[in-house]
């Protein structure tokens, strides 16, 4: 294989400069941290799934009017997506407390909210990604008036829209973690889009039944096989054609690349609002 140029290794993800400017090859890693990096581990088949899921969660929020970073998957572990500026935020929305709201207020665990409530953390691994408010992200600069109404109002809609396309699938979306990113028209307009991954690895997912834990908190906390929780959700959303795909982390390529095919179908050239403006805008 041609070595490509690295732009930067993450803990869950290798960025790799794209085939055409403004692109880049997002690469899935079969490793899993918790806990800032404290707890890691690798765990074989994570990656695979985690390309597949956020594809598909990506493409189907492209069908409602998100604009993503997603362009299209190019193997069982890479997609091509825009290259974007990342905005040093991540965006936590929660419908039901878990993990460190239930620590930070002593609430129940699994107490439904009266109300989605939307967080912020500033993205820096050194400091261990400290909740912060919209005044420290004015204070800062960290993204304008503008680009926080956008964000918002995309994680509010995204919201709604996963929320009922995983409760028809018998998962509860407990909460999620959201990144930003710029990109730059020719004229200096900026676009707001979703970046990173929608996957186990940033949502909280329960079984609505059970109440059993899907998501990588089966890894923070030891709650049982991560690969097992990652592929019962795949499964529900009608990814892998059974639940035994993966045993023993060998994977069935074939099955898996003709459904990515499906999924570029759907990958067409994408409109991006201008966020001052609110056009649409081909770019
Ligand atoms: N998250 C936050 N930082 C990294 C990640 N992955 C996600 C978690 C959880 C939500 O954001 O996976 O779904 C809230 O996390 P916490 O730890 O603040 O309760």
């Amino acid at each position: 294989m041609a070595r490509r140029k690295l732009i930067h290794e993450g803990k869950a993800k290798i960025i790799y400069e794209g085939p055409e400017a403004g692109t880049l090859i997002q690469y899935f890693k079969d490793d899993a941290t918790a806990f800032n990096a404290e707890k890691k581990d690798t765990i074989a088949g994570k990656g695979v799934l985690n390309n597949r899921i956020s594809a598909h969660l990506m493409t189907k929020l492209e069908t409602i009017g998100i604009p993503t970073h997603f362009i299209k998957s190019i193997n069982m572990r890479e997609q091509l997506v825009r290259q974007v500026e990342i905005i040093p935020l991540e965006v936590v929305v929660r419908n039901v407390a878990a993990g460190s709201l239930v620590k930070r207020l002593g609430l129940e665990e699994g107490q439904h909210l009266q109300r989605p409530l939307v967080e912020y953390y500033y993205k820096k691994d050194e400091l261990g990604d400290p909740m912060i408010s919209e005044e420290h992200i004015m204070t800062f600069g960290w993204a304008d008036p503008y680009e926080m109404e956008e964000m918002v109002t995309m994680a509010w809609r995204i919201n709604d829209y996963l929320s009922g396309l995983f409760s028809g699938i018998g998962l509860t979306l407990v909460d999620f973690k959201l990144e930003f990113g710029r990109i730059y028209g020719e004229f200096g307009e900026v676009y707001i889009v979703l970046a990173d991954e929608i996957s186990p690895d940033n949502c909280r997912l329960w079984d609505s039944k059970t109440g059993e834990k899907l998501d990588k908190d089966r890894f923070r906390f030891d709650l049982g096989d991560l690969v097992e929780g990652y592929q019962h959700i795949a499964y529900k959303l009608g990814l892998i054609p059974d639940r035994e795909i993966m045993k023993g982390g060998s994977v069935n390529e074939k099955m898996l690349e003709n459904l990515d095919l499906i999924e570029n179908e759907l990958a067409k050239e994408r409109k991006l609002r201008d966020v001052k403006h609110g056009k649409p805008r081909k770019v």
